[in-house]
């Protein structure tokens, strides 16, 4: 599971991806500074596992990740390929949902390829390339099934599909902001359409800004009401600053800065989210660790996160919600007042299950 970061030029994509994996890609002031697709492995914030850790002393802790991509910026006309506008597209595919990084900064030593700064111009000016690209991707199959509707009448249903998607998005609106039939739904996730993919908006202000926005980020907050969609202020370059410092060091600043917590937790959060991903616990005197799954996912699934034995020789899985544990104060405490339930195969895991799976291979 990949999220892909995008945007206009010199919106400070690069620096919110080194800021997010520690990582020291290049950026610079001049346009374009990206042409090859940056990736990082991200660590997910997660408070439960410092608690969970303390009371298991556990010799560590072990994260849930997600993968970031800084992607190559796009112009006009990188949705037929224009510019980098392949290497652009090639990554936006390849992502399973996105941030889109608005530039609400003003600094004139930083160039904005349309002249000035405007993020609701900017913000249309992406979406209408990804539209472009989807119009495409419609217009292909659509010739296709044309074709092969003459024998088959069975594809008159599609073809009628295809035309309402056709037509929505032309007049603007992005596959995931349409009301979508079952035959709709089907297309667009068959063809993978880019407007279709999930966002999430992270609106690069000057530290300034952070705490109350400026006009910039104003702006992009009332386009993207409309939408329906999470936003955060964040400020890519003080993050990228941040992360250089050594850990210990990092809330100092922030609060020299006038800044309760850094944005970054916050984005990697909701990214997860976003993704429909989220995590459950185990628990021992070796390790604390999250483990990502799918949301949704029955208990033998997510044993074989784990191990393929746990999942071929699922027996059953003890489970104790993270709060109940933790108000108890230990496993034993928990099991005494009865809140540690067993579980068998139809169980849908919760986020926050502290699991033990009890498996025979
Ligand atoms: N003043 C100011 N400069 C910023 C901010 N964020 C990024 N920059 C600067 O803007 C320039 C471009 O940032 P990048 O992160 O390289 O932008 P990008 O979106 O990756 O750009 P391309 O790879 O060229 O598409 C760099 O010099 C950054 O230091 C900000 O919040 N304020
Ligand atoms: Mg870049």
């Amino acid at each position: 599971m990949k999220l892909g970061i995008l945007g206009m030029p010199n919106a400070g994509k690069t620096a919110l991806f080194n800021s997010l994996t520690r990582s020291g890609a290049k950026s610079g002031v001049f346009p374009f500074s990206t042409t090859e697709t940056n990736v990082g492995i991200v660590s997910v914030p997660d408070p439960r596992l410092n608690e969970l850790a303390a009371m298991y002393k556990s010799e560590k802790i072990t994260n849930a990740t997600i993968e970031f991509m800084d992607i190559a910026a796009l112009v006009k006309g990188s949705g037929k390929g224009e510019g980098l506008g392949n290497k652009f597209l090639a990554g936006i595919r390849e992502a399973d949902a996105l941030v889109h990084v608005v530039r609400c900064f003003e600094d004139e030593n930083v160039l904005h390829v349309d002249g000035t700064v405007d993020a609701a111009r900017d913000m249309d000016t992406i979406d209408f390339e990804l539209i472009f690209a989807d119009l495409e991707q419609l217009e292909r199959r659509k010739s296709r099934t044309q074709k092969n509707a003459k024998a088959d009448k069975n594809l008159a249903g599609e073809l009628e599909a295809l035309d309402r998607l056709t037509g929505e998005l032309e007049s603007g609106i992005p596959a995931r902001l349409i009301d979508l039939s079952d035959a709709e739904a089907q297309l667009v996730k068959e063809l993978s359409l880019l407007t279709y993919k999930p966002v999430i908006y992270a609106l690069n202000v000057d530290e300034d800004s952070l705490s109350g926005g400026n006009s910039h980020s104003k702006a992009a907050l009332e386009r993207i009401a409309k939408e329906n969609a999470e936003a955060f202020l964040v400020s890519a370059k003080l993050e990228e600053e941040i992360a250089l410092l050594p850990e210990e060091e990092r809330a100092a600043f922030l609060a020299e800065m006038g800044v309760a917590e850094s944005g970054l937790d916050r984005i990697i959060t909701a990214s997860y989210r976003l993704l429909g991903l989220m995590s459950f616990l185990t628990a021992g005197p070796k390790e604390s660790r999250a483990w990502t799954i799918p949301l949704n996912t029955k208990a033998p699934a997510a044993a074989g996160k784990i191990h393929s034995d746990l999942e071929r020789g699922f027996i059953r899985a003890e489970i104790v919600n993270y709060g109940d544990l933790m108000e108890r104060g230990s496993y034993a405490a928990a099991k005494e007042a009865g809140l540690v339930r067993l579980e068998g195969k139809e169980y849908v895991v919760r986020d926050g299950d502290v699991i033990l799976f009890r498996f025979n291979v």
